[in-house]
Protein backbone atom coordinates (compact mmCIF):
# COMPACT_ATOMS: atom_id res chain seq x y z
CA UNK A 1 0.00 0.00 0.00
CA UNK A 2 1.45 3.80 -0.68
CA UNK A 3 1.75 5.68 2.05
CA UNK A 4 -0.46 9.04 2.85
CA UNK A 5 1.10 11.54 0.70
CA UNK A 6 2.69 9.80 -1.74
CA UNK A 7 1.35 9.18 -5.13
CA UNK A 8 0.85 5.99 -6.49
CA UNK A 9 3.38 3.77 -8.79
CA UNK A 10 3.84 5.56 -11.95
CA UNK A 11 3.72 3.10 -14.75
CA UNK A 12 4.88 5.80 -17.16
CA UNK A 13 8.11 8.07 -16.78
CA UNK A 14 6.60 11.30 -15.34
CA UNK A 15 6.30 14.49 -17.40
CA UNK A 16 8.20 16.29 -14.38
CA UNK A 17 11.24 14.02 -14.70
CA UNK A 18 14.93 14.54 -15.27
CA UNK A 19 14.94 12.67 -18.18
CA UNK A 20 11.51 13.89 -19.66
CA UNK A 21 13.45 17.00 -20.70
CA UNK A 22 16.13 15.39 -22.76
CA UNK A 23 15.71 16.46 -25.96
CA UNK A 24 15.04 13.44 -28.09
CA UNK A 25 17.25 11.74 -30.30
CA UNK A 26 17.45 12.67 -34.22
CA UNK A 27 17.69 8.52 -34.56
CA UNK A 28 14.47 7.92 -31.98
CA UNK A 29 12.06 10.77 -32.57
CA UNK A 30 9.48 8.79 -30.22
CA UNK A 31 12.21 9.03 -27.24
CA UNK A 32 10.81 5.43 -26.48
CA UNK A 33 12.95 3.25 -27.95
CA UNK A 34 13.39 -0.89 -27.00
CA UNK A 35 14.41 0.33 -23.12
CA UNK A 36 18.20 1.54 -24.07
CA UNK A 37 20.85 0.37 -22.08
CA UNK A 38 23.61 2.06 -21.33
CA UNK A 39 26.70 0.38 -19.53
CA UNK A 40 29.94 2.21 -18.72
CA UNK A 41 32.16 -0.22 -16.54
CA UNK A 42 35.50 0.38 -14.74
CA UNK A 43 37.94 -1.73 -13.03
CA UNK A 44 35.76 -1.55 -9.48
CA UNK A 45 32.15 -0.82 -11.04
CA UNK A 46 29.78 -1.73 -13.03
CA UNK A 47 27.49 0.81 -14.00
CA UNK A 48 24.02 0.27 -16.06
CA UNK A 49 21.49 3.00 -17.07
CA UNK A 50 18.19 1.76 -18.34
CA UNK A 51 17.23 5.27 -20.24
CA UNK A 52 13.69 4.46 -20.16
CA UNK A 53 13.23 3.39 -16.60
CA UNK A 54 15.54 6.39 -16.06
CA UNK A 55 17.24 3.94 -13.23
CA UNK A 56 20.81 3.14 -13.32
CA UNK A 57 22.16 0.13 -11.72
CA UNK A 58 25.59 0.35 -10.15
CA UNK A 59 27.30 -2.95 -9.24
CA UNK A 60 30.54 -2.96 -7.02
CA UNK A 61 32.55 -5.83 -8.34
CA UNK A 62 35.99 -5.20 -6.29
CA UNK A 63 36.71 -8.84 -5.17
CA UNK A 64 37.06 -10.64 -2.55
CA UNK A 65 35.51 -8.28 -0.75
CA UNK A 66 34.83 -4.54 -2.14
CA UNK A 67 36.63 -2.54 0.08
CA UNK A 68 36.65 0.49 -0.24
CA UNK A 69 40.05 1.62 -1.47
CA UNK A 70 41.64 4.99 -3.12
CA UNK A 71 40.87 3.35 -6.46
CA UNK A 72 37.63 2.36 -5.43
CA UNK A 73 36.38 5.45 -4.17
CA UNK A 74 38.03 7.09 -7.15
CA UNK A 75 35.92 5.14 -9.54
CA UNK A 76 32.44 5.66 -7.39
CA UNK A 77 32.52 9.46 -7.38
CA UNK A 78 33.24 9.69 -11.35
CA UNK A 79 30.64 7.27 -11.78
CA UNK A 80 28.18 9.01 -9.50
CA UNK A 81 28.72 12.53 -11.05
CA UNK A 82 28.34 11.26 -14.86
CA UNK A 83 25.04 10.30 -13.19
CA UNK A 84 24.17 13.10 -11.68
CA UNK A 85 24.90 14.81 -14.65
CA UNK A 86 23.18 13.20 -17.28
CA UNK A 87 19.48 14.10 -17.84
CA UNK A 88 18.54 10.39 -18.33
CA UNK A 89 18.70 9.42 -14.80
CA UNK A 90 16.75 9.94 -11.86
CA UNK A 91 17.75 7.04 -9.50
CA UNK A 92 20.73 5.22 -8.54
CA UNK A 93 20.64 1.46 -7.54
CA UNK A 94 24.15 0.76 -5.54
CA UNK A 95 24.30 -3.18 -5.02
CA UNK A 96 27.39 -5.87 -5.29
CA UNK A 97 28.77 -8.16 -7.83
CA UNK A 98 30.52 -9.84 -5.24
CA UNK A 99 28.22 -12.60 -3.93
CA UNK A 100 27.85 -12.31 0.07
CA UNK A 101 29.62 -9.03 0.35
CA UNK A 102 28.11 -5.82 0.10
CA UNK A 103 31.14 -4.00 1.19
CA UNK A 104 33.68 -4.79 3.79
CA UNK A 105 34.18 -0.53 4.58
CA UNK A 106 36.95 1.29 4.24
CA UNK A 107 40.41 -0.48 2.67
CA UNK A 108 42.43 -1.10 5.67
CA UNK A 109 45.16 -1.69 3.98
CA UNK A 110 45.06 2.39 2.89
CA UNK A 111 45.39 3.60 6.50
CA UNK A 112 48.00 1.69 7.42
CA UNK A 113 52.10 2.66 7.39
CA UNK A 114 51.44 4.75 4.20
CA UNK A 115 52.38 8.58 4.73
CA UNK A 116 50.66 11.54 5.49
CA UNK A 117 50.25 12.50 1.90
CA UNK A 118 48.80 9.76 1.22
CA UNK A 119 46.44 9.27 3.89
CA UNK A 120 45.15 13.22 3.02
CA UNK A 121 44.37 11.57 -0.48
CA UNK A 122 42.20 8.71 0.89
CA UNK A 123 40.51 11.01 3.59
CA UNK A 124 39.89 13.48 0.83
CA UNK A 125 38.17 10.72 -1.53
CA UNK A 126 35.94 9.37 1.51
CA UNK A 127 34.78 12.36 2.41
CA UNK A 128 34.02 13.58 -1.64
CA UNK A 129 32.25 9.96 -1.85
CA UNK A 130 29.84 10.59 0.74
CA UNK A 131 28.95 14.70 0.10
CA UNK A 132 28.12 13.47 -3.34
CA UNK A 133 26.00 10.37 -2.17
CA UNK A 134 24.20 12.11 0.84
CA UNK A 135 23.92 15.02 -1.11
CA UNK A 136 22.62 13.58 -4.62
CA UNK A 137 19.44 14.64 -6.38
CA UNK A 138 18.55 11.26 -7.67
CA UNK A 139 16.99 8.98 -5.74
CA UNK A 140 19.53 6.50 -4.50
CA UNK A 141 18.83 2.76 -3.23
CA UNK A 142 20.48 0.39 -1.59
CA UNK A 143 20.12 -3.09 -2.11
CA UNK A 144 22.56 -4.87 0.53
CA UNK A 145 22.57 -8.36 -0.22
CA UNK A 146 25.43 -9.48 1.81
CA UNK A 147 27.53 -7.85 4.56
CA UNK A 148 28.12 -4.61 5.36
CA UNK A 149 30.34 -3.15 7.95
CA UNK A 150 31.46 0.43 8.60
CA UNK A 151 32.48 2.50 5.67
CA UNK A 152 29.78 -0.32 3.52
CA UNK A 153 27.26 0.83 6.27
CA UNK A 154 27.79 4.66 5.70
CA UNK A 155 27.67 3.49 1.94
CA UNK A 156 24.16 2.68 2.54
CA UNK A 157 23.05 4.93 5.54
CA UNK A 158 23.50 7.96 2.65
CA UNK A 159 20.73 5.96 0.16
CA UNK A 160 17.09 7.10 0.50
CA UNK A 161 15.99 3.61 1.08
CA UNK A 162 17.89 0.44 2.07
CA UNK A 163 16.92 -3.14 0.94
CA UNK A 164 18.31 -6.22 2.75
CA UNK A 165 18.82 -9.14 1.75
CA UNK A 166 16.93 -11.76 4.17
CA UNK A 167 19.57 -13.46 5.74
CA UNK A 168 20.75 -13.73 8.98
CA UNK A 169 24.66 -14.40 8.08
CA UNK A 170 24.76 -11.18 7.02
CA UNK A 171 25.44 -8.35 9.21
CA UNK A 172 25.72 -4.52 8.59
CA UNK A 173 26.64 -1.61 11.29
CA UNK A 174 29.34 0.98 12.04
CA UNK A 175 31.51 -1.79 13.99
CA UNK A 176 34.41 0.97 14.11
CA UNK A 177 35.31 0.99 18.42
CA UNK A 178 35.40 -2.67 17.46
CA UNK A 179 38.76 -2.12 15.55
CA UNK A 180 39.80 0.34 18.52
CA UNK A 181 38.55 3.53 16.36
CA UNK A 182 35.94 5.82 16.04
CA UNK A 183 33.75 6.87 13.65
CA UNK A 184 33.84 10.41 12.45
CA UNK A 185 31.33 12.76 13.06
CA UNK A 186 29.99 12.55 10.06
CA UNK A 187 29.10 9.03 10.19
CA UNK A 188 27.72 9.32 13.19
CA UNK A 189 25.29 12.27 11.68
CA UNK A 190 24.43 10.10 8.91
CA UNK A 191 23.50 6.76 11.49
CA UNK A 192 21.79 9.06 14.11
CA UNK A 193 19.71 10.77 11.02
CA UNK A 194 18.55 7.13 10.22
CA UNK A 195 17.79 5.20 13.33
CA UNK A 196 17.62 8.08 15.82
CA UNK A 197 19.92 9.02 18.90
CA UNK A 198 19.63 6.49 21.66
CA UNK A 199 19.71 3.31 18.84
CA UNK A 200 22.57 4.81 17.18
CA UNK A 201 24.70 5.51 20.69
CA UNK A 202 24.54 2.06 22.23
CA UNK A 203 25.27 1.00 18.66
CA UNK A 204 28.20 3.07 17.92
CA UNK A 205 29.55 2.75 21.47
CA UNK A 206 29.60 -1.50 21.20
CA UNK A 207 30.74 -1.01 17.63
CA UNK A 208 27.67 -3.50 16.94
CA UNK A 209 27.07 -5.65 13.58
CA UNK A 210 23.68 -6.36 13.17
CA UNK A 211 22.40 -9.28 11.63
CA UNK A 212 19.67 -8.51 9.02
CA UNK A 213 16.50 -9.01 11.01
CA UNK A 214 18.42 -7.16 13.95
CA UNK A 215 19.32 -4.20 11.63
CA UNK A 216 15.47 -4.08 10.13
CA UNK A 217 14.10 -4.18 13.69
CA UNK A 218 16.28 -1.34 14.74
CA UNK A 219 15.18 1.11 11.18
CA UNK A 220 18.79 0.26 9.99
CA UNK A 221 17.70 -0.93 6.79
CA UNK A 222 14.20 -0.37 5.95
CA UNK A 223 13.20 -3.83 4.48
CA UNK A 224 13.84 -7.34 4.10
CA UNK A 225 13.52 -9.33 0.89
CA UNK A 226 14.61 -12.91 -0.29
CA UNK A 227 17.66 -12.65 -2.29
CA UNK A 228 15.63 -13.48 -5.49
CA UNK A 229 13.25 -10.68 -4.98
CA UNK A 230 15.96 -8.03 -4.14
CA UNK A 231 15.72 -6.47 -8.07
CA UNK A 232 12.01 -6.68 -8.21
CA UNK A 233 11.83 -4.99 -4.87
CA UNK A 234 14.17 -2.43 -5.80
CA UNK A 235 12.34 -1.66 -9.17
CA UNK A 236 9.21 -1.31 -6.91
CA UNK A 237 10.52 1.18 -4.19
CA UNK A 238 12.32 3.13 -7.53
CA UNK A 239 9.03 3.42 -8.93
CA UNK A 240 7.04 5.12 -5.90
CA UNK A 241 10.07 7.60 -4.98
CA UNK A 242 10.53 8.78 -8.63
CA UNK A 243 6.30 9.13 -8.81
CA UNK A 244 7.04 12.09 -7.21
CA UNK A 245 7.82 15.45 -9.09
CA UNK A 246 11.65 15.92 -8.63
CA UNK A 247 11.80 19.38 -7.64
CA UNK A 248 10.05 18.52 -4.57
CA UNK A 249 11.82 15.74 -3.51
CA UNK A 250 14.98 17.32 -4.38
CA UNK A 251 14.15 20.39 -2.09
CA UNK A 252 12.77 18.40 0.68
CA UNK A 253 16.03 16.04 0.54
CA UNK A 254 18.18 18.73 1.04
CA UNK A 255 16.19 20.51 3.75
CA UNK A 256 16.36 16.89 5.77
CA UNK A 257 20.34 16.73 4.98
CA UNK A 258 21.23 20.54 4.27
CA UNK A 259 22.79 20.68 7.87
CA UNK A 260 24.44 17.68 8.06
CA UNK A 261 26.47 17.90 4.76
CA UNK A 262 27.30 21.93 5.91
CA UNK A 263 28.87 20.86 8.69
CA UNK A 264 31.70 18.40 7.21
CA UNK A 265 32.07 21.04 4.21
CA UNK A 266 32.88 23.55 7.07
CA UNK A 267 35.31 21.65 8.19
CA UNK A 268 36.13 19.35 5.66
CA UNK A 269 40.08 20.06 6.22
CA UNK A 270 40.23 20.18 9.88
CA UNK A 271 38.43 16.23 9.33
CA UNK A 272 41.27 15.34 7.41
CA UNK A 273 43.89 16.83 10.09
CA UNK A 274 42.14 14.99 12.87
CA UNK A 275 42.10 11.45 10.49
CA UNK A 276 45.53 11.90 10.08
CA UNK A 277 46.80 12.50 13.67
CA UNK A 278 44.89 10.09 15.22
CA UNK A 279 45.74 7.10 12.35
CA UNK A 280 49.13 8.31 12.67
CA UNK A 281 48.98 7.21 16.04
CA UNK A 282 51.26 3.93 17.10
CA UNK A 283 48.73 2.65 19.51
CA UNK A 284 46.40 2.76 16.45
CA UNK A 285 48.21 1.66 13.42
CA UNK A 286 48.77 -1.30 16.04
CA UNK A 287 44.99 -1.76 16.36
CA UNK A 288 44.83 -2.00 12.83
CA UNK A 289 47.52 -4.31 11.83
CA UNK A 290 46.14 -6.80 14.62
CA UNK A 291 42.64 -6.34 12.96
CA UNK A 292 43.95 -7.60 10.27
CA UNK A 293 45.91 -10.37 11.70
CA UNK A 294 42.56 -11.45 13.28
CA UNK A 295 40.79 -11.43 10.17
CA UNK A 296 43.47 -13.87 8.57
CA UNK A 297 43.79 -15.85 11.23
CA UNK A 298 39.79 -16.94 11.13
CA UNK A 299 40.28 -17.93 7.68
CA UNK A 300 42.96 -20.27 8.88
N1 LIG B 1 40.15 -3.77 4.10
C1 LIG B 1 41.15 -4.48 3.54
N2 LIG B 1 41.12 -5.82 3.42
C2 LIG B 1 40.03 -6.46 3.86
C3 LIG B 1 38.95 -5.78 4.46
C4 LIG B 1 39.05 -4.36 4.57
N3 LIG B 1 38.06 -3.63 5.10
N4 LIG B 1 38.02 -6.69 4.81
C5 LIG B 1 38.50 -7.89 4.45
N5 LIG B 1 39.71 -7.78 3.89
C6 LIG B 1 40.55 -8.84 3.32
C7 LIG B 1 40.89 -9.91 4.36
O1 LIG B 1 42.01 -9.55 5.11
C8 LIG B 1 41.15 -11.09 3.45
O2 LIG B 1 42.44 -10.93 2.88
P1 LIG B 1 43.37 -12.22 2.55
O3 LIG B 1 42.58 -13.00 1.54
O4 LIG B 1 44.63 -11.63 2.03
O5 LIG B 1 43.52 -12.96 3.85
C9 LIG B 1 40.14 -10.91 2.32
O6 LIG B 1 39.79 -9.53 2.33
C10 LIG B 1 38.88 -11.73 2.50
O7 LIG B 1 38.36 -11.49 3.81
P2 LIG B 1 37.67 -12.63 4.68
O8 LIG B 1 38.41 -13.92 4.54
O9 LIG B 1 37.50 -12.10 6.06
O10 LIG B 1 36.27 -12.77 3.90
P3 LIG B 1 34.89 -13.30 4.48
O11 LIG B 1 34.02 -13.49 3.31
O12 LIG B 1 35.09 -14.45 5.44
O13 LIG B 1 34.33 -12.08 5.39
C11 LIG B 1 33.88 -9.75 5.81
C12 LIG B 1 34.01 -10.86 4.76
C13 LIG B 1 32.66 -10.05 6.70
C14 LIG B 1 33.67 -8.44 5.08
C15 LIG B 1 35.15 -9.74 6.68
O14 LIG B 1 36.27 -9.72 5.80
C16 LIG B 1 35.26 -8.58 7.59
O15 LIG B 1 34.60 -8.53 8.63
N6 LIG B 1 36.13 -7.58 7.23
C17 LIG B 1 36.43 -6.45 8.03
C18 LIG B 1 35.40 -5.41 7.85
C19 LIG B 1 35.66 -4.22 8.70
O16 LIG B 1 35.73 -4.27 9.91
N7 LIG B 1 35.80 -3.05 8.04
C20 LIG B 1 36.04 -1.83 8.72
C21 LIG B 1 36.92 -0.95 7.90
S1 LIG B 1 37.11 0.63 8.71
C22 LIG B 1 35.92 1.65 8.02
O17 LIG B 1 35.27 1.32 7.05
C23 LIG B 1 35.65 3.01 8.61
C24 LIG B 1 36.87 3.59 9.17
C25 LIG B 1 36.66 4.99 9.70
C26 LIG B 1 38.04 5.54 10.06
C27 LIG B 1 37.99 6.58 11.08
C28 LIG B 1 39.38 6.86 11.65
C29 LIG B 1 39.43 8.17 12.34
Amino acid sequence: SVPPGVLPLCHQPPAWGRGARQPPSPLQPSGLLLAPCRTFSNNKILVELNESSGVAMMKFKSPPVNSLSLDFLTEFCISLEKLENDRACRGVILTSAVPKIFSSGLDITEMCGKSTEHYTEFWRAVQETWLRLYGSNMVTVAVVNGSSPAGGCLLALSCDYRIMVENPKFSIGLNEAQLGIVAPFWFKDTFVNVVGHRVAERSLQLGSLHPAPEAHKIGLVDELVPEEKLQEKAAAVMAQWLALPDHARQLTKSMMRKAVLDRLVAHREEDIQNFISFISKESIQKSLRMYMEMLKKKKS
